[in-house]
């Protein structure tokens, strides 16, 4: 379907070319991509629109947004059940979404991926399914101190129904995870590792490979949120070696009400449903049911098939952007934001300085972050001030609230720069500064 789509100005092969240099090139890709985002030519209050809050939700390029109406348009019907030209078509179309999803981020097949609403349904699914048949009382999990509340809340609630007892590894001064706390908790009685592959708040990259290595040295399985990775750099789920994924479609061009859950197939092949219904059942009677084999037994229900057609489409585009180059141009960029940042007086960065993702979290002293995301939006500037969901991160960091803008590939310098000016004024017009 998205055949007849090519990427915009863009002028580069299929599949992930290799990124030549990196840091200088940062707006050579914005520029060739931007023409492709039509919210990016909006005028906010004034001014023209500087969208730095993508870790919240990124937008989408016109070819995601014609898969999306494309799908209503031309092939509008139920999937796996019709016998018409129309069902056969959409249903080709959602499981050809799988396929090129799962080829995205290295699946050994299109089954080891379900469609869920996004990370937070993929990681719940997960507590249920696996979680509630899989635990003891004693039994333990081991989170981190970064976590989104998505892979917070969900195992705090598997633990009270289950006795399952709760660990987390801590984040260092420079926002990095302690991971000799891998070895205070690794032990007999872990059963899972869930941590998140790129922090929404400090941009901390985290080394998933090796915890998972070390993980699995324990017999425990690793689940890993990759809502802010999965939309920036090349994920391969078997270098990773993770037993399971969680990402959003919505934070990587897709739509929203649209990710994948990932997991390995003796792993999703173990797992009881967690909702019954329609088109997740192999038989029933009136004393029971078979279950189908996954993914389809976690799919009940009507899922979202245009989104997934859609969320197929954003892959492509990533594709052929090229995600190293998406990746080059996201650290490029974040770098130069934490540069730019610490040199202004009264401005602490949280997180690492480089190597990090798309989200640069901040606060200026004496303006409460609530304020200057106000005083920001009066020019057309979008950040995030708050929590983040990370209220447990928000204690450790020994704050309330911090400013955050999060880049992505169509962001430019001048963008950035439009943001230092504006923290500037702020200082000025909150009286920080005289
Ligand atoms: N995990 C991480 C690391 C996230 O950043 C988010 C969303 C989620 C999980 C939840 O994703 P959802 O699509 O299921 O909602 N993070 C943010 C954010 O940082 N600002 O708004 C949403």
């Amino acid at each position: 379907m998205d055949d007849k789509w090519t990427a915009g100005t863009l002028d580069v092969e299929e599949g992930n070319p290799p990124w030549p240099g990196e840091a200088n090139d940062a707006d050579d890709l914005a520029h060739q991509v931007r023409p492709d985002f039509p919210i990016l030519q909006r005028v906010v209050r004034g001014h023209p629109l500087v969208y730095l809050d993508n870790a919240a939700t990124s937008h989408k390029p016109l070819q995601v947004i014609e898969a999306l109406a494309g799908f209503y348009r031309h092939s509008n019907a139920n999937i796996h059940r019709g016998l018409h030209a129309l069902a056969e078509e959409a249903t080709a179309a959602y499981e050809e979404a799988r396929a090129k999803i799962a080829r995205f981020i290295n699946a050994p097949a299109p089954e080891n991926l379900v469609f869920t609403r996004g990370t937070t349904e993929a990681i719940n699914l997960v507590a249920s399914a696996w979680g509630r048949t899989a635990l003891r009382p004693g039994d333990e999990i081991i989170l981190t101190e970064m976590e989104h509340h998505s892979n917070l809340v969900p195992w705090q609630m598997l633990a009270q129904a289950t006795g399952a007892v709760l660990r987390y590894l801590r984040v260092s001064d420079d926002g990095a995870l302690v991971l000799d706390d891998l070895d205070r908790w690794l032990g007999k009685r872990t059963r899972l590792v869930a941590l998140t592959a790129v922090s929404n708040v400090l941009g901390t990259v985290n080394p998933v490979a090796e915890i998972a290595a070390r993980a699995h040295r324990s017999g425990a399985l690793v689940l890993v949120d990759g809502a802010q990775a999965v939309p920036h750099m090349p994920v391969d789920v078997r270098a990773w070696d993770c037993d399971f994924l969680a990402f959003s479609g919505h934070k990587m061009l897709g739509p929203m009400g649209i990710g994948v859950l990932y997991a390995k197939s003796d792993v999703l092949a173990a797992m009881p449903p967690h909702m019954g219904g329609g088109d997740m059942i192999r038989k029933v009677t009136l004393e029971g049911f078979t279950a189908d084999d996954p993914p389809g037994r976690f799919e009940a229900g009507t899922p979202n098939v245009a989104g997934a057609v859609a969320l197929g489409a954003a892959t492509d585009y990533l594709s052929r952007v090229g995600i190293h180059r998406v990746w080059a141009h996201t650290r490029a960029l974040s770098a130069y934001a934490v540069q730019r940042l610490r040199s202004i007086e009264g401005v602490t960065v949280y997180g690492p300085t480089e190597n990090r993702g798309g989200a640069v979290a901040f606060n200026v002293e004496g303006v409460h972050p609530h304020d200057l995301a106000t005083y920001l939006d009066q020019q057309g500037i979008a950040i995030r001030a708050g929590h983040h969901c990370a209220q447990p991160l928000m204690v450790r960091l020994g704050v309330v609230a911090t400013a955050r803008a999060s880049v992505y590939l169509y962001n430019l310098r001048a963008e950035i720069d439009a943001l230092i000016n504006g923290i500037e004024g702020a200082c000025h017009f909150f009286g920080y500064v005289a």
